[in-house]
């Protein structure tokens, strides 16, 4: 299978992620990518291709203007208002105050367009994020041309990230860019497989209404996990989106047998929908050692749903979205990789 990425989105390297009340270094780190090429690597699964280049493509048929550009200058702003430390969302238009009023104020601004407090902004983060949009977009070319399966290796992940809003280490939403790409090439049905083990909120909120394309999520319960306030399972779409939204909120400890049953649920209704098109937001902090989730999965069940994935016999996107085992990391992405191709 062949692998998309680059270099670029390596510029994406903040310093501070407020954890437990102190700063720490970020769980989504550049090391991740340069443990799974290493992997790519070593286990042969194909070459890995850099993306081509296209500016802002794709992200204003899925993000507000208004947003694109406040993160594009956010970084500048920020310095030029003479702050020691990174970017970082202090408050919000949360549910006593008003939320239909950008104020003109750096910091509210800042809160206005994020949905969380873990995600700093560092001076390479929206170049970081373009790329990150253009390697989704060179994978799902790929497949759209070839069949098959592809990998983009995407860097900062995307599926947290709404219309206009960032958080949850996500800027640009590369499924949800994918998707739309897909749909304008004639595509006319795209289902969004979203197994990172936090509920992919902002691809939800993208295709809450619409038909057209499919989200399933299967997910720690979010009354316990990140992002807390959306993932439910009562969460179905509404007007025209109604019946096609999807999700499989599972206690802590869920291990593999159990998100099985809900991955072949899942399968089975992105058959039925007649997808023609599967992107996978492929987060593989399901994982027992993952340092911020609850999952137990294994590296060996990575490989087997891998394969479960391939019997869709479905054109299939894969798009990084989490997973913070970093030693491990390479391993089970890898596995989901060649258990599709094997
Ligand atoms: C793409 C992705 O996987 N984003 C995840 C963002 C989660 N960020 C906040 C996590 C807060 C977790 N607190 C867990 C404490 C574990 N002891
Ligand atoms: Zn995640």
């Amino acid at each position: 299978m062949l692998t998309f990425h680059t270099a670029d989105t390596q510029l994406r390297h903040p310093r501070s992620e407020l954890h437990g009340g102190q700063l720490v270094t970020p769980f989504e780190c550049p090391e991740r990518v340069e443990i799974i090429l290493a992997r790519i690597r070593a286990a042969a699964l194909g070459e890995v291709r850099d993306p081509e280049r296209r500016g802002l493509a794709g992200v204003l048929e899925i993000h507000d203007a208004a947003y694109v550009e406040f993160l594009e200058n956010l970084w500048d702003n920020w310095q030029a208002e003479g702050h020691g430390g990174e970017p970082i969302p202090s408050i919000w238009p949360a549910r006593t105050l008003r939320g239909d009023r950008i104020p003109d104020n750096l910091e509210g601004r800042l809160g206005y367009y994020a949905l969380a407090a873990e995600t700093s902004v560092c001076a390479g983060t929206f170049r970081a994020a373009l790329a990150s949009k253009d390697i989704a977009l060179a994978a799902t070319d790929q497949v759209l041309a070839h069949g098959g399966g592809a990998f983009g290796l995407c860097r900062p992940p995307g599926h947290h990230a709404a219309r206009d809003q960032f958080g949850g280490y996500c800027f640009f939403n590369n499924a949800a860019i994918a998707a739309q790409h897909a749909r304008d090439h004639g595509v006319a049905r795209v289902a969004i497989l979203d197994v990172d083990f936090h509920h992919g909120n902002g691809t939800q909120e993208i295709f809450y209404t619409r038909d057209d394309v499919l989200f399933a999520s299967i997910h720690g319960d979010p009354a316990l996990e990140f992002p807390y306030y959306l993932g439910y399972a009562d969460e179905t779409g509404s007007g025209r989106g109604a019946g096609f939204t999807l999700n499989y909120p599972l206690p802590p400890g869920t291990g593999y047998p159990r998100w099985r049953q809900a991955l072949e649920d899942a399968l089975a209704r992105i058959q039925t929908f007649g997808a023609e098109l599967l992107i996978v937001s492929l987060g593989v902090d399901t994982f027992a050692q993952d340092p911020i989730s609850s999952f137990t999965l294994e590296s060996d069940d990575f490989s087997d749903y891998g394969g479960l994935l391939k019997r869709t016999g479905l054109p299939t996107v894969f798009l990084l979205e989490g997973g913070y085992a970093v030693e491990e990391i390479g391993v089970n992405v890898v596995n989901v990789l060649s258990g599709f191709d094997a």
